[in-house]
């Protein structure tokens, strides 16, 4: 019986054999190329790309700078439309970038934007949406797109959680004008930290390209403006490794989810998340929202109790982000997000890592039981 002494935490990185890896820091000391556009990440690129099935992927040092080359690239300012169900990263994207957020309510099965709320948002000044398929959860993609091409507003969808994720046969990250990734270390699919944008044409792929190494394109030098947000060499050998290892880790993932839900899909007061249609999931995240009022007791006492028994659980996501102090001058932040509201108060996401086992799940299952 695991213990405090023996802590299982809401995740662990998957890391490949590191006899397996080891070749790789070889070359990369013979060679002494440690990063700027670097073989690895070359390789890794083309890798990657044939793996989602996406033309044109820039990586980057993590799922953040993704997001902020994103916004820079499509030239969006003003405002824009954004969940308020998220990590702080995706709204501090758009802060970073003197762009104002403009939160939208969600939908309660799947936790992503309502675009029945979206349209109500839009006014003259709003120039793009970022919706977050969160849990890996596709967004209304249909819905959104028609709105967005009615207005001739952008979609940039962070996908930070949807690594592997496809939509109607399609990888996620395909959907949007652009798309961003997170290989950081609690991911499904981790390079330690990392990130990706994918886009849809060799031009915009140049400017993401320049974007993440100062505004320099290959031997033309400065293009454009720039930033040095370029994925080293180690991030990118890590990389191309744990491509080999991805869908062992999904399909492993999947296992624990099926384990999970045939334990607790009669707990009355626990509501789990269910595979979407039409996708192929990820199973990255295991939330459960806690009805107080039939559970018996509310999240955070459940959390406490398993906190005291070595379970670490996280409220992704809790405070909502429009309750940070740093929104506490934006007016009407709560009265519109009632969903988002609920579902933040009630959730709290299991541990679920490729490493969990039966005996662990059994542990995590039983203390949900006793109420
Ligand atoms: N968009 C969305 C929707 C996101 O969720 C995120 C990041 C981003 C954008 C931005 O992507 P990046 O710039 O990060 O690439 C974590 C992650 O730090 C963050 O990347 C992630 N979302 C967010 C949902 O979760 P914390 O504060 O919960 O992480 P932390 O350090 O407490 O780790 C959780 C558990 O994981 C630990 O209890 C133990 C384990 N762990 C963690 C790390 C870092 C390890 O075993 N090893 C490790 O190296 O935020």
């Amino acid at each position: 019986m695991r213990g405090k002494d023996k802590p299982i935490y809401v995740t662990k990185p998957y890391l490949p054999p590191l006899k397996e890896f080891l070749p790789y820091l070889e070359q990369i000391w013979n060679s002494k190329i440690l990063t700027n556009d670097g073989p690895f990440l070359k390789q890794f690129e083309k890798e990657l790309s044939e793996y989602l099935d996406v033309p044109y992927i820039t990586v980057v040092v993590n799922g953040t700078s993704a997001l902020g080359i994103a916004i820079k690239c499509l030239e969006i300012d003003g405002e824009v439309i954004t969940t308020p169900y998220s990590f702080a990263a995706t709204t501090q994207a758009l802060l970073w970038e003197n762009i104002k957020p403009i939160f939208v309510d969600i939908e309660p099965d799947s936790c992503t934007i309502d675009p029945g709320k979206i349209e109500q948002s839009i006014t003259k000044k709003i120039t793009a949406i970022l919706p977050v398929h969160v849990y890996g959860y596709p967004c209304k993609i249909e819905q959104i797109k028609e709105i967005a091409d009615r207005y001739k507003i952008k979609t940039i969808y962070d996908a930070a959680h949807a690594f592997g994720v496809k939509y109607k046969g399609k990888s996620i990250t395909s959907y949007g004008d652009l798309s961003i990734l997170s290989f950081h270390a609690t991911k499904v699919f981790n390079t330690f930290e990392g990130g990706a944008i994918i886009c849809h044409d060799p031009e915009t792929k140049k400017k993401l390209d320049a974007f993440r190494n100062f505004g320099y394109y290959n031997r033309q030098g400065v293009i454009q403006r720039g930033i040095n947000a370029k994925m080293n060499e180690f991030q990118a050998a890590l990389g191309i490794l744990q491509l080999n290892y991805v869908d062992e880790i999904i399909a492993r993932l999947k296992k624990l989810y099926s384990l999970y839900t045939d334990k607790l899909s009669y707990l009355s007061g626990i509501s789990l998340f269910r595979p979407p249609i039409e996708t192929e999931w990820n199973y990255s995240y295991f939330p459960v929202f806690i009805n107080e009022n039939i559970y018996g007791c509310s999240r955070d006492v459940l959390m406490g109790r398993l906190t005291d028994n070595g379970i670490h659980c996280r409220k992704y996501f809790n405070p909502l982000i429009p309750y940070f102090d740093l929104f506490k001058n934006y007016t009407k932040r709560k009265e519109n997000l009632k969903t988002a509201l609920r579902k933040s108060d009630e959730v709290l996401c299991l541990p679920m890592y490729p490493g969990l086992n039966e005996e662990d799940i059994d542990r995590i299952v039983s203390l949900l039981c006793q109420k």
